[in-house]
C-alpha cells in the first residue's frame, strides 16, 4: 500500500513546478558526491562563522505561519521550534523520533543554504560529546564566547540549587537517573551576553517538562518575551552522553534497544547545554538554541551508524507509534507512516527518510 503513495508523492512534488531538486539532492547519490556533515571542531574558524551567519540570517527571515496562528514566531527560525512544539508530543520518546528529526534537520540544512548563504558543499555540524569531556564545555569552541563559536554559558547566578528529577524528567533519563536523583547546578543559569546570539530576545515559551505529559496549555502559542538562557552542565553530559554509553547504543541487538539506550544519551546533550531551565534544556522549544542542530546531528549521525552496519535489517525497522511513550491505542510506526512539517516542508514517510544516501537526502558523517 505504501509504494504508490510514495510514488503518487514523487509525481506530484516533479510536476509542482521548480525547485523540487537542490544540488545536494542528486539522483546518483554516492560516497563522493555525499554532502558532508563534520564535526564542529574539525571546522576552520571561518567555517563556523558560515554556520553562524548562516543562522543569525534565518533569525531576520519572516515567520511563515499565517498572521495571527501563531504569535509567539517572530522569524523563520522560531517557526522551526514553533513546529517543534507543536508536534513534540509525537516525536519524542515513540516510534519515530528519529524519523522526524532526521527530516527536521535536512529542512533546517536546506534553509540555511537556499535562503541564508550556507556553502552548498557544507553539510550541518555535528556535536560529538564526548570529544568535549577533558575541560569544561565553557572553554571548548561550541561554548567559548568566542566570534566563532555559538555564544557563552550563561551568566553566572549564584545560589543555584541542585537540579532534582522529577517524575516527567525521570521518563526522559532512565535508567541512568531516576526520579529524585539530583544534578548539581550548571556553571551558568542566566540570559547569554556573550559572543554570537548574545542577548537574544525569544518569545516562545518558555515550557515546563510537566507538560510532556499533560500537553501544552492553549496559550502557548502567545508570545513571551525573554532572554536565550544557558547553563551548562558539565555533569549532565559526562554522566548520560559519554562514550561507554556511546559503545552500548551501538552495539544495540535491534532498533527496540537503540532506542531506549538512546533516550538518556539524547537527554544528555539537552541537558548539559540548557542545565534547567535553558531553552536546550526544554522538551518543547529547545530548537530556540542553535547547540540544537549540533546535538541532533550527532543523534542522526548514530542512528546513521547503526542502521549502516545492517541494512538489511535496521535500515526500515521501527518500534514504537506516533505519540510520546507508545500508547498502546496509537497506531504502530510503518514505512507508509506519514510526518507533517506544516509550514517547514512537504509530507514525508518514514521510508522516504531511512536512508541519508539514497531518495531525497544525499549526506554522510565524516
Ligand atoms: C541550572 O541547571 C542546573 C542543573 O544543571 C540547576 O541545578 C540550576 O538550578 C539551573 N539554574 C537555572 C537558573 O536554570
Ligand atoms: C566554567 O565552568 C566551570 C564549571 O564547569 C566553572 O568552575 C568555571 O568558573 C567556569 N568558567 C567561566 C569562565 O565561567
Ligand atoms: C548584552 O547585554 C548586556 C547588558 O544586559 C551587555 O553588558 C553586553 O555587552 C551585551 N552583549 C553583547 C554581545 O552585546
Ligand atoms: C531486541 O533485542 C533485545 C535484546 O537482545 C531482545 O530482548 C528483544 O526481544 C529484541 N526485540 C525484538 C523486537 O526483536
Ligand atoms: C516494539 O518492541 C516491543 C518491546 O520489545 C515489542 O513488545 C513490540 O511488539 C515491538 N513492536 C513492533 C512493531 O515491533
Ligand atoms: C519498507 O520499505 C523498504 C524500502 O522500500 C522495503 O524494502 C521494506 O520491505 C518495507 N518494509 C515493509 C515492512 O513493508
Ligand atoms: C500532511 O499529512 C496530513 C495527515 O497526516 C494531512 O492532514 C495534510 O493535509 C498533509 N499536508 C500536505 C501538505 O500534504
Ligand atoms: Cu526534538
Amino acid at each position: 500500500m505504501h509504494i504508490p503513495t510514495f510514488t503518487l508523492g514523487f509525481l506530484a512534488s516533479l510536476t509542482a513546478a521548480a525547485p523540487s531538486f537542490t544540488p545536494w539532492q542528486s539522483p546518483e547519490c554516492t560516497e563522493e558526491n555525499a554532502l558532508q556533515r563534520r564535526e564542529w571542531s574539525a571546522l576552520t574558524e571561518n567555517e563556523r562563522k558560515e554556520y553562524i551567519s548562516a543562522m543569525g540570517c534565518l533569525m531576520k527571515k519572516p515567520s511563515r505561519y499565517a498572521a495571527g496562528e501563531l504569535p509567539a514566531t517572530k522569524n523563520y527560525y522560531t517557526d522551526f521550534a514553533a513546529h517543534h512544539t507543536s508536534v513534540a508530543r509525537n516525536i519524542h520518546m515513540s516510534g519515530i523520533f528519529l524519523s522526524a528529526h532526521r527530516e527536521y534537520l535536512s529542512l533546517m540544512e536546506k534553509s540555511l543554504q537556499e535562503e541564508c548563504g550556507y556553502p552548498s558543499d557544507m553539510g550541518l555540524p555535528y556535536w560529538n560529546w564526548p570529544d568535549y569531556l577533558d575541560k569544561p564545555l565553557n572553554e571548548s569552541t561550541l561554548f567559548d564566547g568566542s566570534p566563532s563559536s555559538l555564544g557563552a554559558d550563561g551568566e553566572y547566578l549564584p545560589n543555584q540549587p541542585p537540579y532534582v528529577i522529577g517524575p516527567e524528567e525521570a521518563q526522559l533519563v532512565k535508567p541512568i537517573l531516576k526520579e529524585g536523583d539530583t544534578i548539581p547546578r550548571g556553571s551558568g543559569g542566566g540570559c547569554v551576553i556573550e559572543g554570537p546570539f548574545a542577548n537574544t530576545t525569544v518569545y516562545l515559551g518558555p515550557f515546563s517538562v510537566i507538560y510532556s505529559r499533560t500537553g501544552l496549555p492553549d496559550d502557548w502559542t502567545e508570545p513571551n518575551p525573554h532572554c536565550l538562557n544557558r547553563n551548562l552542565s558539565d555533569t549532565a553530559v559526562s554522566l548520560l552522553s559519554n562514550a561507554d554509553a556511546i559503545d552500548n547504543l551501538l552495539a544495540s541487538a535491534n532498533i527496540t534497544q537503540f532506542q531506549t539506550r538512546l533516550n538518556p544519551i539524547h537527554r544528555g546533550g539537552h541537558l548539559g547545554v540548557g542545565g534547567s531551565g535553558g531553552q536546550m534544556a526544554d522538551f518543547f522549544a529547545s530548537p530556540l538554541d542553535p547547540a540544537f542542530w549540533l546535538h541532533h546531528a550527532q543523534i542522526d549521525r548514530l542512528w546513521a551508524a547503526f542502521q549502516d552496519e545492517d541494512p538489511a535489517e535496521r535500515r526500515y525497522s521501527y518500534n514504537g507509534t506516533d505519540t510520546f511513550l507508545n500508547p498502546p491505542d496509537t497506531p504502530e510506526a510503518t514505512n507508509s507512516t506519514i510526518l507533517d512539517f506544516g509550514v517547514l516542508g512537504e509530507n514525508v514517510t518514514l521510508e522516504e527518510v531511512a536512508n541519508p544516501m539514497a531518495g531525497r537526502y544525499c549526506y554522510k558523517y565524516v
